[in-house]
């Protein structure tokens, strides 16, 4: 079987983390003679290699022994100038970005008017400065390079690819609520089962960091910004009248679970030390929701009606789905729109991990080629 006619897709793959590496080991678990991609760039934050499509990268055992031994710092107009230039009919390019730096994230707009796709997990750019997100936009219609987000929300889960097929034909979002956190997911989910008891939430907060789920310093989590980001993202993909008031995810109207005393605390250890002294506040929160057969869930809400955009703890009966679907650090998305109404259509499942990201990552490649 040949597949000389479907344009070879040339792939630099820049940070090479958790998801950057399970993303390079499922890009080359793909038979050669079968796969449109050819990875030719690996860069981590202090060492790149550069192949020519010929001589491309193939190797899962090797790839990080050959990126380990090079003494090339990574340099960013370099990589774009030689995948700029090994465009052609035959040849597409695409830059997997797998960092969570800002500093590659203000490249995008470059990078896509030389006609490089971009692809990511990365929410920085579609989540920051209204500006730089219309330049994405702009560069990308200049150009025809596209640039891909699937797994920036809800890893794997089908969550943009399914708002965007709602949006194009013709379906009115009314509102999408979810929990899209892993990390608070497993918080609540462990901390609030609807019993008016259970283990208090600084131990639970400890349980998760210990389990890697949390970030080194759980503030991080705890203060909200990932789902402003992803709710961010979301509202911009419907591309409605929320936009304008939307300059940043710092306009999300976010209801941090960080005590306010605790602000600023340097290190997550000492963080960890004081949370204990509000364990009292957040099981009078769980007592309150209990009484009312309710559960605590930290959810995103985009309400296109009322034009709200927000992220914060709400209680949901014992019986919605928040409380009864959900385990682990799973992700839930509600998408109340016209079409689908009374009852919403729901997506559900793991939200995070490096194995789940990575095939969003990948499945956004494949839609390249
Ligand atoms: N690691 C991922 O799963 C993931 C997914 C999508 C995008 N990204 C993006 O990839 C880039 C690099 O991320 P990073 O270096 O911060 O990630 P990282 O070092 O892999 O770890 C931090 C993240 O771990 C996630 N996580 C992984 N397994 C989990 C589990 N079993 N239960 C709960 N949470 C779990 C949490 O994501 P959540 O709070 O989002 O659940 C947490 O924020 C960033 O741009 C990031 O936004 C990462
Ligand atoms: C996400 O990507 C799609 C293209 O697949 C694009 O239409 C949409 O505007 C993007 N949204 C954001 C916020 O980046
Ligand atoms: C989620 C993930 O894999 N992140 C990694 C992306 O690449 C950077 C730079 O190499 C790593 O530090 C991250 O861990």
């Amino acid at each position: 079987m040949s597949t000389q006619k479907t344009p070879q897709m040339l792939v630099a793959v820049v940070g090479v983390g958790l998801v950057g590496s399970e993303f390079i080991n499922q890009l080359l678990s793909i038979p050669t003679e079968s796969s449109p991609f050819r990875l030719v760039s690996l860069s981590s934050s202090s060492r790149t290699v550069y192949f020519e499509p010929t001589n491309a990268i193939t190797s899962i055992e090797k790839w990080k022994t050959i990126l380990s031994e090079s003494n090339e710092k990574p340099d960013y107009e370099s990589l774009t100038a030689k995948l700029s230039s090994s465009i052609s009919p035959s040849t597409k390019v695409a830059i997997v970005d797998n960092t969570s730096s800002d500093e590659i994230a203000s490249m995008y707009p470059k990078w896509l008017k030389a006609g490089i796709n971009v692809i990511t997990p990365n929410k920085k750019a579609y989540s920051g400065d209204l500006r730089l997100y219309e330049e994405i936009l702009s560069a990308s219609k200049e150009s025809g390079a596209r640039f891909l987000n699937e797994s920036t929300v809800g890893a794997g889960l089908p969550v943009i690819s399914t708002l965007k097929e709602l949006v194009a034909t013709g379906d009115k979002v009314k509102k999408i609520e979810g929990v899209f956190s892993g990390t608070m997911s497993y918080i609540f989910n462990e901390f609030s089962t609807g019993s008016p008891d259970g283990p208090s939430f600084s131990s639970v907060v400890s349980v998760a960091r210990e389990k890697g789920y949390t970030e080194p310093h759980p503030a991080d989590d705890l203060n909200g910004f990932d789902v402003a980001r992803k709710l961010t993202i979301l509202s911009r993909t419907i591309g409605s009248s929320l936009l304008p008031s939307l300059q940043s995810f710092a306009s999300v109207q976010t209801a941090s679970l960080i005590p306010p005393a605790l602000e600023g605390i340097p290190t997550g250890d000492e963080f960890l030390k004081r949370l204990p002294e509000f364990d009292a506040e957040f099981d009078q929160m769980r007592k309150d929701a209990s009484k009312e057969g309710k559960v605590l869930r930290f959810v995103g809400v985009v309400d296109t009606v009322k034009g709200e955009v927000k992220a914060g703890l709400e209680k949901y009966p014992t019986s919605h789905p928040f409380a009864t679907s959900l385990g682990g650090s799973d992700n839930i998305i509600m998408f109340h729109t016209e079409r689908y109404s009374p009852r919403p259509l729901i997506i559900q499942g793991a939200g995070a991990g490096a194995a789940v990201t990575a095939m969003g990552v990948l499945g956004d490649l494949f839609k390249l080629v």
